[in-house]
């Protein structure tokens, strides 16, 4: 059931289905989607902070490992970061008794742990709940809170948190809580400049460096880490990149010989997305990487009201107005040649509905 939306704060009521779950709840298992960010490592790491100070087991457990950027968040909270290739890990979802899922609206964004958490549902028992602010949710959930208003879901579970402390009277966001807050809303906002990043915005940073979140090691730990390996990568990236359809469009192939020859990971072409979008005449980029297993992860971006979340749709996918996604079953030669001419199919046709209306 998605929770109506209320495109603004909610107050102690409107969150308290989800607090309900919370404090009826024993075992739980928080996730994230495939890939993970510092939006969805830093929600989950907090609230299993909070869930653990109000007595609760709890364990988080990812479709993919944690990229070495953000391990600092589970050092911080004694929290251990489990991913999909951890037996004992997985067999938790089928015995925990709630399923948090953040920062993802779909249940196939679950990637590898979608399987477990249906058996685990089909066995009976488990609740799911899902916080996110992506466009277009999926009703997965027995309680989802989706508000596209939020900078993040770190906004949203920052509010949760407070509206939880307003419950139970006690003090929960301790400096750990803070910084791993802290972490997921400055990730997601592209260090507080992106649209979303609202007075509240900053009235919440504030609240959390209050508490003990120090902003700039957070951002050292988080953007100035990159490894070797990753730079020759976005060395070799950059001299790939290709703009054409007058300036409008942009995009890049990375291959999975290009990330061998470097030693680079999937985890480390995410810093190379934002050049995409660096030159000013660009409206849609595109970003196709292959992937191990033959995939391609395709991100898309955007500039102004050009809603890439329709065009991540179309092949499986989703996000938002101006960043988006989606994982596509194609062979890379498919993928250069399609993918670039349906952006721009795309982008001819978002511009002459705009011309007629
Ligand atoms: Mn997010």
């Amino acid at each position: 059931m998605i929770l109506p939306r209320y495109g603004r704060k909610l107050d102690l009521n409107e969150w308290s289905p989800v607090i309900e779950a919370l404090l009826d709840g024993r075992h739980f298992v928080l996730t994230t989607h495939e890939n993970s960010d510092g939006d969805g490592l830093g929600s989950e790491v907090a609230l299993a902070l909070v869930l653990r100070a109000l007595g609760r087991e709890v364990k988080i457990v990812n479709p993919t490992e944690v990229p070495p950027n953000y391990t600092f968040l589970k050092h911080a909270g004694g929290i251990e970061l489990f991913d999909g290739r951890d037996e004992q890990a997985i067999q938790d979802i089928s015995i925990c008794d709630v399923l948090v899922v953040l920062d993802a609206n779909l249940s196939d964004r679950m990637g590898s742990l979608r399987p477990h958490v249906q058996f685990a549902r089909e066995l009976g028992g488990l609740k799911i709940l899902c916080i996110d602010h992506h466009l277009e949710p999926e009703d997965f959930a027995d309680v989802m809170v989706c508000e596209q208003y939020a900078s993040s879901t770190g906004e949203l579970v920052y509010d949760l948190i407070t509206a939880l402390e307003e419950k139970t009277g006690m003090q929960l966001i301790t400096v750990q809580v803070a910084e791993a807050l802290y972490t997921a809303v400055m990730t997601d906002t592209g260090s507080f400049r992106f649209p979303k990043t609202t007075p509240y915005v900053y009235r919440l940073a504030g609240d959390l460096v209050g508490k003990g979140a120090d902003p700039s090691s957070i951002y050292d730990r988080v953007y100035n880490s990159i490894t070797p390996q990753a730079l020759k990568l976005l060395g070799a990236a950059l001299g790939a990149i290709t703009i054409m359809h007058e300036g409008k469009v942009s995009s890049l192939f990375i291959s999975q010989e290009m990330m061998k020859s470097t030693g680079s990971k999937l985890f480390d072409t995410d810093l190379i997305v934002r050049y995409l979008l660096s030159v000013p005449s660009v409206v849609i980029a595109v970003l196709m990487v292959e992937m191990q297993d033959g995939r391609i992860k395709a991100s898309f971006r955007s500039r102004g009201p050009v809603y890439v979340n329709q065009l991540a749709k179309r092949y499986g996918g989703g996000g938002h107005m101006n960043a988006a996604g989606c994982l596509l079953h194609y062979s890379a030669e498919k993928a250069i040649k399609a993918i670039p001419e349906d952006v721009w199919a795309f982008l001819e046709n978002h511009e002459a509905t705009a011309r007629h209306s």
